[in-house]
């Protein structure tokens, strides 16, 4: 039978990293078989793939306890400084692979499922995604949780437990529709309710002023807050942090005067108010709505936490000869004992809430309140879009945090007295940095918030980080050019190069070991790979493999058939209009048209695939989604293309989706205007999974460039310079492109005349409104031209697969910079200033299971 079993399931590299013996595989079937039986009641004659995957993820879930009390016990005895990563968005994606990968035991478990008859692989695919997230900000956030954990940092994640995450994608009629993501309908056998651990979040109220001068916030609703934990295993260094995401409940006495008029079942039903403040994730991207749930949702992701992480510092043994806890009762060592990052502006109300608990509650006074708060702040910018900075009307804050408000206007007195102090009699630099801006509507600008009360502030790539200090944050920058810094983003290489591409992940550990696991700059070392003509091979033959398996999904979930040899070209990201999908898209239709003028011609065949969501209430983005699948029914149908193009819209694309197109990438695209996306992470994910990078000089991808170099990239477009320069003068006039290229012409007046749209020939007019008439923002004509030349030239360099393999290869080896361990190291050094604390490996009961 172990012959047998040794012939089947193939041996390959990955299960060399773990330890796969008889005695492990008979621990994890007894433990499976017990949580089907015990846990689940089920036995094998009624049970049903999601049984098992349920029973093996509480069998993984055994194998993290042990490290996970460890770890936290570890914690609690070191009590070294704590860094707190604080977010609205967790996109977190499939834990059950990642956590086996994560402890050792992915081959354990898939050899002993296989003993008892049962694919792994299927039941993997059963999880549902945690897509508490919208995009890259979410996803940097689920990045940093792992990196953290794997480099031993004694780190938490916060954020909300939402009951729906981001909206599932249908396309009816080539349209997006939303479904609700119900992702805990199945319950989630990764998470740990701690009802224990409850805290009370007010809202509304009044401030009344007391007799010894404080102030007390009076007559507020009451809402609880309920946290899950959720476990973070670094990768085979025994640490296990916690994500804790905490879930709205209404108190039994949310409203006492229904009670009173005996009105039980309404009061009972009314609790429903206070528990949709964590019922649904806002699904925008980049855009700010300055909705009063969202803010309610902001400000009870803040509380809790802070609430948490107060409680959490004074309880602390003060002295190891005391037997019980001690209470800390002084806040000095506080800013040593935490580090607060802030993702974007969205918990930026952390700052007044903890100089209102500081001030209000232990009663410290305002100076030495506001000093640990600037040390122990620091804030990371996502964006330079305007529309998706944070200004919160000062009426809605009135209304729902009064003391708040009291609090961020005498933040604002005290700031503005110094600006005044340092340049006398410059008014206007006052008003541009006042934390309260009068336009139609008062409203307080929560960045300059960050700004003032933070130590550090930090873009995402070096070319937005510098866009930050010269234009959007300049007078601050002036002001405290020692706040100023740049993280450039990273990714986990263990989600996104171990566990998503086994084909190249293999070929990788054949050649240079398992080091660059955990140190990703090992990579280097495949450079000189190229020269050796063996390996390019099973590089190709890994690429290929990879396109083979999305080729089958593609067949079976979307009934569509493309060429596995073609080029995979590809453009997932959320729909935006900066992002320029648009773009892609007046590519394709050129090359549709070229293939039509010249049916016999020689064209590289193409797969393109577009995916990703568009907010509900963006119309440009769902039209831009509705032209892409009208532009596919056209091109997909039509004899003359004869299988050299196809068009594919991508539905609902998401982490767990994005873990199957990344390694099937030839190109990628990430065709952003120069200085609008502020990194990009996803062009660091088809890097290091061996594609090669169609790009303007935006974000990281002048990172990547530099490290590739010329002619291991395809740039082009405007600079972020010359995109300054246009803007200043004024001058940008789509239609002088559009006048002088006529195959930019054609593809334009083709979507306008209805070429693409028969039923209805005026449905793309205001999309191409936005490009033409109205001036674009994006400048998307200035472009094409550009855009064009590099495309025909990686065309046609895809025609020799070995040279364009080998630029692949030195993408792969030069990725190691964007590994998300190495920003984390960044953070730790210059920011966070907190140290490694190591876990033993647990003891005792094998596992801790
Ligand atoms: C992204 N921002 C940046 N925002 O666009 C991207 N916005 O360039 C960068 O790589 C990434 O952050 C990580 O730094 C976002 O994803 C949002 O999703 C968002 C969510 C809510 C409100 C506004």
């Amino acid at each position: 039978a172990r012959r047998k079993r040794e012939q089947s399931i193939k041996f390959d590299f990955l299960d060399a990293l773990e330890d796969v013996t008889e005695e492990n595989m008979k621990a994890i079937r007894d433990l499976f078989n017990r949580h089907l039986h015990c846990t689940l009641a089920k036995d094998v004659t009624v049970a049903t793939d999601r049984d098992y995957y349920v029973a093996l993820s509480y069998t993984v879930r055994d194998h993290v306890m042990a490290g996970w009390y460890k770890t936290q016990k570890e914690y609690y005895r070191k009590d070294p400084k704590r860094v707190y990563y604080l977010s609205m968005e967790f996109y977190m994606g499939r834990s059950l692979t990642n956590t086996m990968i994560n402890l050792g035991l992915r081959s354990l478990c898939k050899k002993s499922l296989y003993e008892m008859g049962l694919n792994m692989e299927d039941l993997e695919e059963i999880e549902m995604d945690a897509g508490l997230g919208n995009g890259g900000l979410g996803r940097l956030a689920a990045c940093f949780l792992d990196s953290m954990a794997t480099l031993s940092l004694p780190a938490y994640g916060y954020g909300l437990r939402y009951e729906y995450g981001i909206f599932e994608q249908k396309i009816k009629d080539g349209f997006q529709q939303e479904v609700p993501d119900d992702w805990l309908k199945f319950g989630n056998p990764w998470e740990v309710p701690r009802p224990e651990y409850i805290i009370k979040i007010k809202f509304g109220g009044d401030v009344k002023w007391l007799d010894d001068g404080k102030f007390s916030w009076e007559d507020a609703n009451v809402v609880l807050a309920v946290p899950y934990d959720t476990p973070i295993p670094g990768y085979r260094n025994n640490t296990v942090n916690t994500l804790r995401l905490w879930c709205a409940r209404s108190p039994n006495s949310f409203d006492l005067s229904y009670f009173n008029h005996g009105n039980y079942i309404k009061a009972v039903l009314d609790r429903n108010a206070a528990e949709n403040i964590t019922r649904v994730l806002y699904p925008n991207d980049n855009f700010f709505e300055g909705k009063e749930l969202r803010l309610k949702q902001e400000y009870f992701l803040v509380s809790a936490t802070l609430q948490d992480i107060i409680r959490r510092y004074k309880h602390v043994r003060t002295s190891v000869r005391t037997k019980g806890p001690l209470e800390r009762t002084s806040f000095e060592d506080f800013p040593r004992k935490a580090a607060i990052q802030l993702n974007d502006t969205h918990p930026a109300l952390a700052i007044p809430e903890l100089m209102r608990l500081l001030i209000d509650h232990e009663k410290l006074g305002w100076d030495e309140a506001w000093d640990i708060c600037t040390r122990t702040f620091s804030y990371t910018n996502h964006t330079i879009l305007p529309e998706a900075l944070e200004r919160w009307s000062v009426a809605l804050l009135e209304r729902l945090l009064p003391r708040h408000l009291m609090i961020i206007y005498e933040i604002n007195r005290r700031h503005l007295d110094h600006v005044i102090t340092l340049f006398p009699g410059d008014l206007d630099r006052r008003t541009r940095m006042s934390l309260i801006e009068h336009g139609s509507e008062k409203v307080v600008n929560m960045a300059h918030l960050c700004l003032v009360g933070s130590h550090a502030i930090n873009g995402v790539a070096e070319i937005h980080s510098n866009i930050l200090k010269r234009e959007t944050f300049r007078d601050w920058h002036e002001l405290w050019p020692e706040k100023f810094q740049n993280k450039t983003n990273g990714i986990t290489p263990r989600r996104w190069l171990l566990q998503c591409n086994p084909p190249l992940s293999n070929l990788i550990i054949e050649h240079i070991g398992e080091e660059w696991v955990t140190d990703l700059d090992q990579l280097t070392r495949l450079e000189p790979l190229t020269e050796d003509e063996t390996f390019v091979q099973n590089f190709i033959a890994a690429k290929k493999k990879n396109k083979v398996r999305v080729a089958a999904m593609l067949r079976r979930d979307y009934g569509v058939e493309v060429n596995p040899s073609s080029m995979f070209d590809i453009h997932v990201k959320r729909i935006h209009e900066y992002k320029r999908q648009l773009l892609n898209v007046l590519h394709i239709v050129t090359l549709y048209n070229r293939i039509k003028d010249n049916p016999r011609g020689d064209f590289t065949a193409r797969t393109v695939i577009i995916g990703g969501k568009a907010a509900p209430g963006y119309y440009n983005a769902k039209m831009i989604i509705k032209l892409i699948t009208s532009v596919a029914d056209v091109v997909n149908t039509d004899p003359d293309v004869c299988g050299r193009l196809k068009v594919i819209f991508l539905e609902n694309y998401r982490v767990s989706l994005a873990e199957k197109i990344i390694p099937a990438c030839d190109l990628s695209q990430q065709i952003s205007l120069a200085g609008t996306e502020a990194s990009g992470t996803g062009n660091m994910k088809f890097m290091i999974n061996g594609a090669l990078t169609i790009g303007t000089l935006d974000g990281a991808n002048v990172e990547m460039h530099e490290r590739v170099g010329d002619d291991n990239i395809y740039i082009f477009g405007m600079r972020v310079n010359e995109v300054e320069e246009l803007k200043a003068a004024g001058t940008y006039n789509p239609l002088d492109y559009y006048n002088a290229n006529p195959e930019l012409r054609r593809a334009i007046d083709m979507i306008h005349g209805g070429y693409f749209s028969p039923d209805s020939k005026g449905r793309f007019h205001d999309l191409l409104d936005t490009l033409m008439k109205h001036g674009d923002r994006f400048c998307l004509l200035k472009d094409y031209e550009d855009y064009m030349r590099v495309q025909d030239q990686l065309g046609r360099d895809f025609q020799d697969s070995v040279s364009w393999a080998k630029k692949c290869i030195i993408n792969v080896a030069n990725g190691g910079f964007f590994s998300s361990d190495r920003t984390i190291a960044q953070y730790t050094k210059d920011i966070w200033r907190a140290f490694p604390v190591l876990v033993d490996p647990v003891v005792g009961e094998a596992n801790g299971a």
